[in-house]
């Protein structure tokens, strides 16, 4: 099997929801020497973006949608520990990340999470609907490099611009990196809450984590 058609095949057993298929694609993908990085965006992600479109269009439904992310996950069990750190991005910090409080999508959080454990950062995944202060808390106890916050929907955007104000409050704010992301986030809500970076999606965060190290250790 060639790798255009697994990675195609990713994708649509995702979307599917086939778990079985998934797992069977994943497991050629690796016995085939398709990049494991690769066939996470580009087969399990994807797949999970069309799902969204889907639901957005009313093709598909809730359950679907979360057979859909099971699968995924099925995949990434397999595929994670093949990821090259070097295909990820090379620097390392400490990441703490969480869906922000009031919102239960954990979905595309879990895909970031994933990909920069795999990159080599050491992750401490606080869940989904993370209060305000726990953010906060951990960021000082736990003395992170980066704090990594998620949301899906607009009503619980605010809370993290509360973040921001309470690492002001605990005076760490110039200790950490703040980057967010999720559907309705952008680089104008990064200006307007002071955070630094957005990170569009898993692929992405990788990337501008290992950026917001850089410039943390360059200071
Ligand atoms: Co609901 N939901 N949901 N939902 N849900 C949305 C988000 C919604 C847009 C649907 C819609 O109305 N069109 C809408 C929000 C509207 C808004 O605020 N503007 C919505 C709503 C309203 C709700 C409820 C209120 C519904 C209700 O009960 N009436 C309710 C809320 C409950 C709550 O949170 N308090 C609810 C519940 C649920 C389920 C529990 C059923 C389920 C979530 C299951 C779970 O996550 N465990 C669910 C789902 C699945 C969705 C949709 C259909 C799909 C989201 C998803 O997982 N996408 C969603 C519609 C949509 O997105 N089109 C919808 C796949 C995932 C891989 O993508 O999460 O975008 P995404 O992640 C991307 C990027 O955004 C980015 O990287 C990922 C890709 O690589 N990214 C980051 C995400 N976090 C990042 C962090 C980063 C960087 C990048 O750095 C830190």
């Amino acid at each position: 099997m060639g790798k255009k058609e697994i990675l195609d095949g990713l994708k649509k057993a995702v979307v599917d929801g086939d778990e079985a298929k998934c797992k069977e694609l994943a497991n050629e993908a690796i016995k085939t020497g398709v990049d494991a990085y690769e066939a996470i965006m580009e087969g399990c992600g994807a797949g999970m973006a069309v799902c969204s479109d889907l639901y957005d269009k009313g093709d598909i439904f809730v359950p679907e949608i979360l057979m859909s992310a099971e699968a995924m996950y099925a995949a990434m069990d397999i595929l994670k520990p093949h990821i090259k750190v070097e295909d990820a991005g090379k620097s390392k910090g400490k990441v703490e990340i969480g869906v922000i409080e009031g919102d239960m999508h954990d979905i595309g959080k879990n895909l970031v999470k994933i990909m920069l454990d795999a990159a080599g950062f050491e992750i401490i995944d606080l869940g989904r609907d993370v209060p305000i202060d726990d953010f906060v808390s951990t960021a000082k106890n736990e003395k992170v490099d980066i704090v990594a916050m998620s949301t899906l929907m607009t009503t619980t955007m605010p809370g993290m611009l509360d973040v921001v104000r309470g690492l002001r409050d605990k005076d760490i704010r110039e200790n950490v990196k703040v980057l967010v992301g999720g559907a309705p986030v952008n680089e104008d809500f990064v200006s307007r809450i002071e955070a630094d970076a957005y990170a569009e999606d898993a692929s992405k965060a990788v990337k501008v984590a290992s950026k917001l190290i850089e410039e943390l250790r360059g200071r």
